[in-house]
Formats: C-alpha cells, sequence, structure tokens
C-alpha cells in the first residue's frame, strides 16, 4: 500500500512541489531518475491541460522518452543552449547543496544541462538528505579508451588527497560494463565519507581520461526535500 510516507509518494510530493516554481515560457532541464520521472509527469499533465508553455531538453534517453509519453515539448542545447531552470534528483545532498549524482548513471548530461541553467533545484525524499557526502558511491565516468590505467590514476588522486581507492567498473544489465548515453564507462568508488568535496572534485577532474563525477558543486540552488513530515525547502 502507497502511504504518503513511502519513499515513492514522498518522491511525488518533492515533484509537484518543484511545479511552484515554473512559469511559462522557461526553457528546462529535465532531470534522470525515479523523482524526475515524477517531475516530468506532473508537468506534462500541466502542459496538457493547457496551463504552461515550455520547452525540456532532457539529461538521459529514458527521460527524453517519458517526455514524449507525457507530452512535454522538448528541445536541444544545441537549438537552446542557455536554460532558466533545471529540476532533477539526487543520490545524496547535504547542508551546503552540496550533491552526489549519477547512480543513475546521467551524470554527464545532467551536470551539462545543470550547468547551462540559471537555476538547478534538486527534488528527493529525506533519505537523500545527509550531514556529509560520500556513503553513496561517487560515479567517476571514464573514456573506454584505455580505461583500467585511468583507474589506476583514480586511486592515485584519492590516495593523494587521504581517500580509500576502493572502486568497482559498473556492470551493465546483459553482459559487459555498464554503458552511459555517451558510451563510456564508470567507476563507482566507495570513499565512506568525503571530508573536502571541493578538493576531491579538482583532484577527479585533472585525472586524464577522466570524462565526469558525480560531485555537484556550485550548481544546486534549491532543495526540495519532503519527509513524512513535510517538505524542507533548502536554499
Ligand atoms: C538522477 O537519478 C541521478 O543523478 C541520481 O543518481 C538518481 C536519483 O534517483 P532517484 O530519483 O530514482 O532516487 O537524479
Amino acid at each position: 500500500m502507497v502511504t504518503t510516507s513511502s519513499p515513492d509518494a514522498l518522491k511525488r510530493l518533492a515533484a509537484e512541489r518543484a511545479l511552484d516554481f515554473v512559469d511559462s515560457g522557461m526553457r528546462l532541464g529535465l532531470g534522470s531518475g525515479s523523482t524526475a520521472a515524477h517531475f516530468v509527469a506532473a508537468l506534462g499533465a500541466k502542459v496538457r491541460a493547457g496551463g504552461l508553455d515550455v520547452v525540456g531538453v532532457p539529461t538521459s534517453e529514458s527521460t527524453r522518452r517519458l517526455a514524449v509519453e507525457h507530452g512535454v515539448p522538448l528541445t536541444t542545447l544545441e537549438e537552446t543552449p542557455e536554460l532558466d531552470l533545471t529540476v532533477d534528483g539526487a543520490d545524496e545532498v547535504d547542508g551546503r547543496l552540496r550533491l552526489i549524482k549519477g547512480g543513475g548513471g546521467a551524470l554527464l548530461r545532467e551536470k551539462i544541462v545543470a550547468a547551462s541553467s540559471g537555476r538547478m533545484i534538486v527534488i528527493a525524499d529525506r533519505s537523500k538528505r545527509v550531514a556529509r557526502l560520500g556513503r553513496f558511491p561517487l560515479p567517476v565516468e571514464v573514456v573506454p579508451f584505455g580505461h583500467p590505467s585511468t583507474a589506476v590514476r583514480i586511486a592515485r588522486a584519492l590516495a593523494g588527497i587521504g581517500l580509500p581507492t576502493a572502486m568497482r567498473l559498473r556492470q551493465g544489465s546483459g553482459d559487459g560494463p555498464y554503458r552511459t548515453d555517451g558510451g563510456n564507462l564508470i567507476y563507482d568508488c566507495d570513499l565512506g565519507e568525503i571530508p573536502d568535496p571541493e578538493t576531491l572534485d579538482a583532484a577527479l577532474s585533472a585525472v586524464p581520461g577522466v570524462v565526469e563525477h558525480g560531485l555537484f558543486i556550485g550548481l544546486c540552488a534549491c532543495a526540495i526535500i519532503a519527509g513524512p513530515d513535510g517538505i524542507e525547502l533548502l536554499e
């Protein structure tokens, strides 16, 4: 039975609240994952009812399909390089609105779309709110070329700032490794706790072969966190 405190009901609650931040004429970034899917569905319902004139840039192929299904008009960053607002989920959110994202594998497009937006709002249930980032394995997206060698250099970069070096190449649902929408691979890093996300951000970004990582710092302006006792807005 779905109650108002089931994780999915809380995700829907946060997603529906995000509609309050959407105005007609906006160019939107559409996030990925189950929370963002609730937002796309709610947005589509409002568009179809004739109450909202917006265009969206999806952050993944699955969100693109969902947006089409729900009647959300789409554009691309090629046609529309600057967006007004992105609404997306997250795997972890700390009190300074720093995020871990990429559990769903869409981190590269999610970061490009968020960075192209005037504002990014994260929607999440309370389980995503953490005091310190890092319990969720940090996804690091790498190009396939020479990836075991890139993994060695990621481990060195982690060790260089005193972090654990355990990581796993993400596996796909069939044979072989998981492939992102861009055809890249993901290493999930078990860091436990990240004392200094900014230093880690810089260290990972400096590794040749790393395309992107799941730390989102300075991108999120507001988080809508839904818990059994109501909604908390972090700004
Ligand atoms: C996307 O979906 C990702 O960045 C994150 O990994 C995931 C969150 O998933 P869910 O909303 O399904 O919990 O936002």
